[in-house]
């Protein structure tokens, strides 16, 4: 299709991202409507200004002309818009395209200086891990039945091909380990992951390992100390990066901490905790008032020290030892018991912390709603994608919510929402959003979608196909399921590791997806255009072009008709190749059958 006018974040139209506070960056616009001018219209510190475009000479190998401008940099973020004069007339060029009025701030490009993203992450495909029921590299250190009680009750080994029940989750141990992952990396590297999320791996009684009782040993029942080294070296040979789960809202009620709090009514460490009384409640603050969790209090600097700040803090202490990053669990909650915003000075503490140690550490948080006003740059660098992307679309796919609410939405309501998401954030954190359809908390998409393999194909590729980074969650690529609906537990099944098990086609599919995602610029760093929206499909482009001399670009196309859907929409001039059928495909109008949906990609 013929363009108007272009302007992203790519770089050959803005010249680098995050560039300091206080400084400019030259950013361009691509046109080939007769324009006799061009500005730009720049909203910051309150006021807006205008600042000149000057006409330039187009790059070798594009079309329409070139018009750059300086953007200054002086607030924290930036915000602007194109307005291009025509004869007798002029237009706006926003992310929401071409308009006569100018429309709101909101929908005007962002700049967010001062913020570099761990970029590594935009290159990557994650695979989540729930230690205890990945794989048993050892079983001489599972749990043994009997060996301790947890929550009034012996906790039990249970067989690795025993279906999760009530009975097997709170007190049973499958004995999953990170020996395990070290035996599976050669299955993880044919599947073409390169970065893995491990749900907590330190010293527990749980099989979730979410009430930790010391967070610089590694669970002996996972391998200890030894097993993590012996992944961490083992996993950096395969290009694959660590990032572990950081609870650090809560510690488990048998950290030493707590029972030095607990121990006697003057102990100092009373103050990392905040007391109550209050009927049928635990005596302190804890999450969700499960007694095992309870909440730590940063107004204490002495918490703030202990995990982020201090010379020998947990979150300093893991990334020495070979982490690539922190997943932030109930990211929302990590502070002195104020709401998210209030929470934002800590968060950006524990953020320069972890860059201190590591210039490229990656730290998202878990948010299960909008997350946007905790995404400044300074605090995390993106967050679990549940609200602007994994719920929306399973709920348009599924029909109804993970959590059964009987609602439904359609192909146009979800590319509003996941478009409206994207926009809302600065390029660099959308791009480091952290994408997933599912995990250890919610029920498992391929049991959400009824088994239907042409819906959760189209998951999987818009998953793999969209802006931020992509995390499948272990087992997903063999179609591995649970025994009843529900979230939790019953999402935590075994992995089964007899290939007969494995449903051999669909690990195909995911493994040309994957592949595709780590070799195609467009998918990493391009940028968003949605392309068609009706109510049993969609489908949008990425997009990088001018700046690598050839373009890179990719189109996804999903539908949630379980059967044949032919869908016509247009997309760009020139070959594309699908992904799944390897079929040639001429750009412009084309009518495709969306079935299972499909990612084509054109890259030279
Ligand atoms: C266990 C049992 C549960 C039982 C619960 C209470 O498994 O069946 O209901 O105990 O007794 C960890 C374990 C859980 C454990 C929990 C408490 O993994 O198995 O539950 O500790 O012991 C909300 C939060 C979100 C949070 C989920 C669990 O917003 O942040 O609830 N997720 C993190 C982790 C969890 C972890 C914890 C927090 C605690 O990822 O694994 O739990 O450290 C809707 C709501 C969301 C809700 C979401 C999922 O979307 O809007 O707010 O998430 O459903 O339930
Ligand atoms: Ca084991």
């Amino acid at each position: 299709t013929g363009f108007e006018a272009q302007h992203d974040h790519t770089s050959g139209y803005t010249e680098r991202l995050g560039a300091p506070l206080g400084g400019s960056v030259r950013i361009r616009l691509r046109t080939t409507l007769p324009v006799t001018a061009v500005a730009l219209k720049v909203v910051q510190v309150g006021e807006i200004e205008t600042v000149a475009a000057q006409e330039i000479a187009a790059p070798e190998g594009t079309d329409g002309r070139w018009f750059e401008a300086t953007l200054p940099l002086h607030d924290r973020r930036v915000r602007y818009a194109w307005q291009l004069k025509l004869p007798g007339d002029h237009l706006n060029l926003t992310a929401l395209g071409l308009h006569h009025s100018r429309r709101g701030f909101r929908s005007w490009f962002q700049y967010l200086p001062g913020h570099v993203a761990p970029e590594w992450a935009w290159r990557s495909v994650f695979y989540q891990i729930f230690p205890d029921r990945f794989r048993n590299g050892d079983p001489d250190n599972d749990v043994q039945t009997g060996e301790y009680i947890y929550e009034g009750r012996p906790v039990e080994h249970v067989a690795w091909d025993h279906p999760v029940d009530a009975h097997g989750d709170i007190h049973g141990h499958y004995g999953g380990d990170l020996n395990g992952v070290t035996q599976a990396l050669p299955y993880l590297r044919d599947l073409g992951i390169n970065g893995l999320w491990l749900t907590p791996i330190f010293v527990s009684p749980s099989n979730h390992r979410y009430d930790i009782t010391d967070y610089r040993q590694v669970d002996p029942h996972l391998g200890g100390q030894a097993a993590w080294d012996e992944l961490v070296t083992a996993a950096g040979q395969c290009g694959i990066r660590i990032v572990l789960d950081g609870v650090f809202n809560h510690v488990g009620n048998e950290h030493a901490l707590f029972r030095a709090a607990l121990a006697r009514e003057d102990a100092p460490e009373r103050a990392l905790f905040t007391w109550r009384d209050e009927p049928g409640k635990p005596p302190y603050h804890a999450f969700f008032d499960v007694p095992t969790l309870p909440k730590i209090d940063y107004c204490n600097e002495a918490a703030i020290e202990e995990f982020f700040s201090g010379e020998r803090s947990v979150v300093r202490h893991w990334l020495r030892r070979g982490a690539a990053g922190w997943r932030l669990d109930v990211a929302h909650m990590i502070g002195s018991g104020g709401s998210d915003a209030d929470n934002l000075p800590l968060h950006r503490t524990l953020k320069a912390a972890a860059r201190e140690e590591q210039a490229d550490a990656y730290v998202f948080g878990e948010r299960f709603f909008d997350p946007e006003h905790a995404l400044d740059g300074q605090g995390e660098d993106g967050s679990m994608n549940y609200h602007g992307f994994g719920l929306p679309v399973m709920q348009w796919l599924a029909g109804a919510t993970y959590y059964q609410e009987p609602s439904q939405i359609n192909g146009e309501e979800v590319a509003d929402i996941l478009w409206d998401a994207y926009h809302a954030l600065p390029p660099q954190v959308a791009l480091s959003m952290f994408n997933l359809l599912e995990s250890h908390d919610i029920g498992r998409a391929h049991f959400r979608l009824e088994g239907d393999r042409s819906r959760y194909l189209a998951a999987l590729t818009l998953l793999l196909a969209y802006p931020g980074v992509p995390c499948m969650y272990y087992g997903s690529e063999i179609g591995l399921s649970q025994s009843r609906a529900g979230n939790m537990p019953w999402c935590r099944e075994p992995m089964p590791w007899d290939p007969a098990l494995w449903d051999m086609s669909l690990r195909g599919q995911v493994q040309a997806l994957v592949s595709v995602r780590r070799r195609t610029a467009a998918l990493q760093e391009g940028h968003l255009r949605f392309l068609h929206a009706e109510p049993d499909a969609l489908a949008f482009l990425r997009e990088l072009t001018v700046d690598t001399g050839r373009p890179s670009r990719a189109v996804a196309l999903a539908s949630r008709r379980p059967g044949a859907h032919l869908v016509t929409l247009t997309i760009p001039q020139g070959l594309w190749r699908d992904v799944q059928s390897g079929e040639t495909i001429d750009g412009g109008v084309v009518t495709l059958d969306a079935v299972g949906g499909r990612l084509l990609v054109q890259d030279a």
